[in-house]
């Protein structure tokens, strides 16, 4: 089936909508991180980089580190960000522009998210590393695709109890980290967590400024779930997207975050980019060995 202008959206010189990219500028490594400026701060590390692009927040930088090809591409904030970048990415290798049709030989993207978070556990320290072996989406996006294959029921049914979450915010969606992948990040340095992705960094992570919110407990509460010893340790606003869809596409995805708050204590880190730069290079170290 051919693909409408209006579906799939080119720009005039046929590159991608929103990352302006065209399916040669892409490696089949991908790190994600949230921030533009941090878009540099990996590819420094490069030997080489061939492709400089940016549109709107989408900022995307590409080349060699040793013989591993990767591109780091900034995503803005927030799920319905991640929606343009993972749908864009999987149609650069998955749709061809020309003929406006879906390969039949597909391509898996590794995806490797290096963002930031703060968590909700008190004993989870400032500045540690926290991969996510699961995350619990509060927002909606997965719901728009046919995704209840990917998602974990039973433990999006104890949270709702648990939480006695108000429907009218969303039903939370559970899904799982690419193990594979999760394997190649662990170490005694590299913690595990289930983290939660919400729709906002104020209100929807129980930030109170000068709002009152409708459930002030709401991080109390997401701190003492526990299913099967499973417990919520940080809070941020990609993770659960960036799983879902790598999913529902067929690429393997990684959230590495890097703690800056905790929500529990009421510290924040003084030194986030010393902190992140720490992640950043860890990454690395293991993405060439991939
Ligand atoms: C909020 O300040 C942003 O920081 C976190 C959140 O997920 C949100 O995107 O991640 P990044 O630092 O990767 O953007």
């Amino acid at each position: 089936m051919k693909l409408s202008a209006s579906e799939l959206v080119l720009n005039k010189d046929k590159s991608i909508y929103h990352l302006n990219l065209f399916p040669e500028e892409l490696a089949e490594t991908i790190i994600t991180v949230g921030d533009p400026d941090r878009v540099p701060l990996v590819s420094q590390y490069f030997d080489t980089i061939e492709v400089k692009k940016g549109k709107r927040e989408f900022h995307s930088h590409t080349g060699h580190l040793g013989k591993k090809r990767i591109t780091v591409i900034s995503t803005g904030i927030g799920t319905d960000n991640i929606d343009i970048v993972l749908n864009e990415l999987d149609a650069l290798v998955n749709i061809d522009f020309d003929s406006r049709t879906i390969k039949e030989n597909k391509t898996k993207l590794d995806i490797i998210r290096i963002g930031t978070s703060g968590a909700i556990q008190s004993h989870i320290p400032l500045h540690s590393y926290l991969m996510s072996e699961y995350a619990i989406g509060l927002d909606s996006l997965l719901h728009f695709y046919d995704s209840q294959h990917v998602q974990h029921p039973a433990i999006q049914h104890a949270f709702l109890s648990h939480t006695n979450w108000l429907k009218d915010k969303s039903t939370p969606y559970v899904v799982q980290c690419d193990k594979a992948l999760s394997k190649k990040f662990s170490s005694t340095q590299m913690m595990s967590g289930f983290t939660a992705t919400n729709v906002g960094f104020y209100g929807p992570q129980g930030r109170i400024l000068r709002l009152p919110l409708q459930d002030s407990f709401m991080n109390d509460k997401l701190a003492s779930f526990n299913y099967q010893g499973m417990q919520i340790t940080n809070l941020e606003m990609e993770t659960a997207g960036i799983y879902g869809l790598a999913k529902l596409m067929g690429h393997r995805a990684i959230s590495l975050n890097c703690i800056l708050a905790n929500r529990s204590t009421g510290a924040f880190s003084t030194e986030p980019e010393k902190a992140t730069q720490g992640l950043i290079a860890y990454a690395l170290e293991r993405i060439v060995q991939i």
